[in-house]
């Protein structure tokens, strides 16, 4: 019987959707003692209307034969998948073609699960969870009030409930609350709380509240009608249409992530991550200990306060910068300088904080007129403004010292300000100070004499704040996140707006669910998609949404228009998936499921999510954790980053409408046009029908031939992308060489944090491994197994292969695991093995890698019931034991000849068959030797 991959592969894979192989159990599913639980979680994809490529199941391949791996080792295993289904391409999509992108959506997840339904996953799909789904939304919902409700606690490093703060707040008002909150909150008392308008109350509390609504510097794209991030905008236009991009104050909904900056950072360190992906998120951070320095402006009541690292450099202060945004720019610019200073900042205004911290290069700023004072020699210093001080870094202001920091010193010169040396002929730059030599050179700060930086910072500190004019500030690069978007396609926020004030709709009258609109895209005057909505008010007393004609302002109120970001469902989800679809109603898992699945054990996805997903899932685990709703406060103890697959992309020269085969001459000068590789043959060859069929536009074109005939592209490996048509589909690969033997090769091209290119012609060899495999349990057409005990051969052949696998599983390292199994089954045929006592453990060790293949062998060995429980085998060092060596046999330290003797042999034996053998007679020629030195295992040495 040959090897008939397709008939095999369709019925386990609808076994196991019959069955439910793959099932995870509650605890409460057990009796007596649960299993021990192990969850191995994908990153859910984004539904994208392409489908998937060979690229995307790379670590969902690595992540099964783990989850595989581990139910045979006696877990529960919890092994979901879902969908990330809010998002932009479906928006986008829906702008074109008026279609909804609900149902964009539907259509691309049901392609996206028969992709993945056949390469044999062992995904609980009844756990499946969908972001854009009303019901899971509710709970993404839920927890926007949650973080509503709360304020944090500085002193107690914890997310507590903002009725808590209300009672401190009517008993002794904020000055003995460490909260974190905005800088811009006043002090009351008690007295003064009492006396504050409700509406006041909420102005206030918005200042504590872990999500609030604040003025945020946006990029606001007008043509586009939307705010954009960062990375939407390339040389200061939106990336989509090249619109302008300007810098504006939006009111917009923002995440105080910035309060969990340091829990953040020092969580890493009790995780199981890569050492890269931890540093990237360390940078993120960003944390810097320093101080805060307060300068009096003169003339005035106003007063800076600049961020410094380096308040040990004090005395080299020569001027203040503030950033254009900065809110005492026009405060305290003189009336002369008012006009250049205004046209400066709408310059200003135009670059993005990415490109004006990129561009190191051009240097501008404008004097305000205005000085401030040294807080410590009282020397007037001129304030300028640049554009190289951030707003939203620090204090948006610097103490500038020019003869020790590079930045402030090209502005110093550049503008022609001052340049006092108070430190002439020193390096004082952190590595040339810490050296103390150096130091003893400096004549004018007193911090910096004889001290090294570490020693003169906190004397400095403590200096400044003897004198009331600086502090001790840790500063973290970390903002807060923007978490409003002028979107249509994702979560519309609980919230209603009286007075201009955000209210909360009551937890009970949740999901608050999107809105119909006849276009997806902004109003004509710049309000977000929702604002298209005719029905889109919140009735407080018949607790729903009612048509906008209906707004009073009294009972009915106008909804936010905005809805919440890409991030915010992916940020909870692995959290829903510990719940069963039946028991989700009331929570968004019940404790039993949270108390036993905890978090996920092993995660694996790409390595961009570094500072976005990833870092945004440990801020909700954490708040949620804090208020008592999750029991862990990271969601991700292990993360693997799987490399990219590269395609190989297939070119062709072109002149004109002339094409020549890559070994044809070509004089002129011609340019490389990208063909699609699935009309390209493992050999390069060229398809020419095929293409015209795929591509009308080849139709009349011409193709010069090489000298055999045959049309040769050139190859070069790239990203794969369908934009350059090297894309190579699963499906395909799954219909030729089956799931398994995709499975395999994907494993098989390398390690799996490493980028690789695809090469299909690769497929073949794995392909043939599994047949061989598949012979091994046959005799031509019938299953073919004795009950004969295994030789010694076999059995050391199988527990080296058990060894070798299982540490590979156990480090990760899949692509050398196929490579012991191709060896393994290449010594089986050679020992003309066919015994159960090997071929059954066989199938057990492969089958977390070649599942169909394995499940088949497995009924074959007379098994009823899927193999996928079935105990893993376990290693037995003894049959790798060698009972007997290659002795090397030397004369005086040369080699002459070698002997198998046995390992049993003591070295009397050996010595006494050595000197029996008549080379060694032949070698002595008469003599006696002098000694025989003998490393049983090792070595014999006659010498003499
Ligand atoms: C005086 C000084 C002297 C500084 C010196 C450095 C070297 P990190 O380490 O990244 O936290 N700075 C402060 N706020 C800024 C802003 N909003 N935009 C741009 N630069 C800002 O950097 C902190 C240092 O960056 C601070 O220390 C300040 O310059 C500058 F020899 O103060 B320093």
């Amino acid at each position: 019987m040959a090897y008939d991959f397709k008939a095999i592969e369709h019925k386990w894979q609808t076994y196991w959707a019959k069955n439910q192989t793959f099932k995870a159990k509650q605890p409460q599913d057990f009796i007596g003692e649960p299993k021990p639980p192990f969850y191995v979680l994908d990153m859910f994809p984004y539904p994208s209307g392409a489908g998937l490529h060979v690229g995307h199941p790379l670590g969902y391949i690595a992540s099964d034969i783990y989850a595989r791996y581990k139910r045979h080792t006696g877990y529960n295993v919890l092994h979901p998948q879902g969908y990330d289904s809010f998002g932009l391409p479906a928006e986008q999509y829906a702008i074109q073609t008026g279609q909804h992108p609900a149902k964009t959506t539907e259509t691309n997840i049901k392609r996206y699960r028969e992709q993945l339904d056949k390469i044999g996953f062992s995904f609980d799909w009844s756990r499946e969870v969908r972001t854009s789904d009303p019901q899971y939304y509710k709970w993404t919902q839920w927890i926007f009030i949650q973080l509503f409700e709360s304020w944090y606690d500085e002193a107690a490093q914890k997310s507590k409930p903002i009725s808590e703060l209300i009672s401190t707040f009517e008993t002794q008002g904020n000055s003995e609350v460490k909260a974190i909150c905005d800088e811009a909150t006043p002090s009351f008392s008690a007295e003064d709380w009492k006396d504050f308008s409700n509406d006041d109350k909420e102005r206030l509390l918005l200042n504590y509240r872990l999500t609030y609504l604040a003025e945020t510097e946006v990029n606001w794209c007008p043509a586009l009608g939307t705010v954009l991030a960062n990375d939407e905008i390339v040389n200061g236009v939106s990336e989509r249409g090249g619109h302008p991009v300007l810098r504006k104050k939006m009111k917009q909904w923002s995440m105080r992530i910035s309060a969990f900056a340091e829990r953040l950072l020092s969580g890493l360190e009790d995780l199981d991550w890569s050492e890269s992906l931890k540093e990237t998120q360390r940078n993120w951070i960003g944390k810097s200990v320093g101080a805060l320095v307060k300068f009096k402006i003169q003339n005035s009541t106003f007063g800076i306060s600049a961020f410094t690292t380096r308040p040990d450099t004090i005395y080299g202060v020569s001027f203040v910068t503030l950033a254009p945004e900065h809110e005492l720019v026009s405060q305290i610019t003189t009336p002369e300088q008012r006009k250049e200073v205004e046209a400066y900042i709408k310059a200003a205004a135009k670059r993005s904080e990415r490109d004006r911290m990129a561009d190191v290069k051009t240097i501008s700023g404008v004097f305000t007129g205005a000085y401030a004072e040294h807080p410590l020699t009282q020397e007037p210093i001129p304030i300028w403004i640049g554009d190289y001080v951030l707003a939203g870094y620090g204090t948006g202001a610097v103490m500038a010292v020019p003869c020790g920091d590079q930045r402030d010193h090209d502005f110093a010169k550049h503008f022609g300000v001052p340049i006092p040396n108070v430190f002439e002929g020193i390096d004082i730059s952190e590595e040339a100070h810490t050296d103390k030599s150096n130091a003893t050179k400096i004549a004018n700060s007193e911090f910096l004499n004889g001290l090294g930086v570490l020693e003169a910072i906190p004397k400095a500190i403590e200096a400044l704040a003897d004198k009331g004019v600086g502090e001790k500030k840790i500063n973290y690069r970390l903002r807060d996140a923007v978490f409003s978007r002028q979107r249509y396609w994702g979560e519309p926020f609980p919230v209603y707006y009286v007075n201009g004030l955000p209210k909360m709709i009551a937890e009970q009258h949740l999901p608050l669910e999107l809105p119909e609109v006849e276009k997806y895209l902004p109003t004509e005057d710049g309000a977000p998609p929702l604002g298209r909505a005719n029905e889109w008010a919140w009735d407080t007393e018949a607790s729903q949404v009612v048509s906008n004609d209906k707004i009073d302002h009294k009972t009915i109120f106008p909804l936010e228009l905005n809805t919440m970001p890409g991030w915010a469902g992916s940020s909870w989800y692995l959290f829903r998936y510990m719940e069963e679809q039946n028991n989700r109603d009331q929570h968004i898992a019940s404790d039993e499921a949270l108390n036993y699945w905890n978090n996920v054990d092993l995660y694996i996805g790409g390595s961009e999510h570094a500072t976005g997903h990833l870092l945004y899932s440990r801020f909700w685990t954490k708040f949620l954790n804090d208020r008592g709703v999750l029991p862990e406060d990271e969601p991700f103890k292990k993360l693997i980053n799987q490399g990219m697959i590269l395609g190989e992309s297939a070119f062709v020269k072109r002149i004109g409408n002339t094409y020549y085969s890559e070994d044809v001459k070509v004089d002129d000068d011609y340019q490389k046009i990208h063909v699609d590789v699935s009309v390209v043959d493992t050999s390069n060859k060229l398809d020419i029908e095929a293409l015209k069929l795929l591509k009308p536009e080849f139709k009349d074109a011409d193709f010069i031939l090489n000298e055999k005939g045959e049309f040769i592209v050139s190859r070069e490996v790239e990203k794969m992308s369908k934009s350059k048509f090297n894309v190579v589909n699963p499906d395909d690969v799954c219909e030729e060489y089956g799931a398994d033997s995709l499975r395999l090769y994907e494993m098989f091209l390398g390690p799996i944090e490493q980028a690789k290119p695809w090469n299909t012609a690769g497929l073949s060899g794995v392909h043939n491994f599994l047949k061989k495999l598949w012979k091994l349990y046959h005799n031509g057409d019938q299953f073919e197994v004795t009950e004969d005990s295994a030789s010694k051969e076999s059995l050391k052949t199988l527990h080296k292969t058990i060894k070798k696998v299982t540490q590979d599983i156990e480090d990760f390292s899949f692509n050398t695991s196929v490579s012991t199994f191709m060896i393994c089954v290449n010594e089986l045929i050679q020992q003309k093995c066919k015994s159960r006592e090997v071929l059954e453990p066989l199938a057990i060790l492969i089958s977390p890698y070649a599942p169909h293949i394995a499940e088949e062998l497995w009924e074959g060995l007379g098994y009823s019931g899927s193999i996928s429980e079935v105990a893993y085998p376990i290693f037995d060092e003894q049959y790798l034991k060698e009972d007997a060596k290659t002795y090397p046999i030397s004369f005086n330290g040369k080699m002459r000849f070698t002997m198998d003797l046995s390992l049993e042999l003591s070295k009397d034996e050996i010595e006494e068959v050595v000197m029996a053998d008549e080379r060694t007679q032949k070698q002595l020629d008469g003599r006696t030797p002098k000694k025989v030195i003998i490393v049983p295992g090792k070595i014999v040495n006659i010498v003499g």
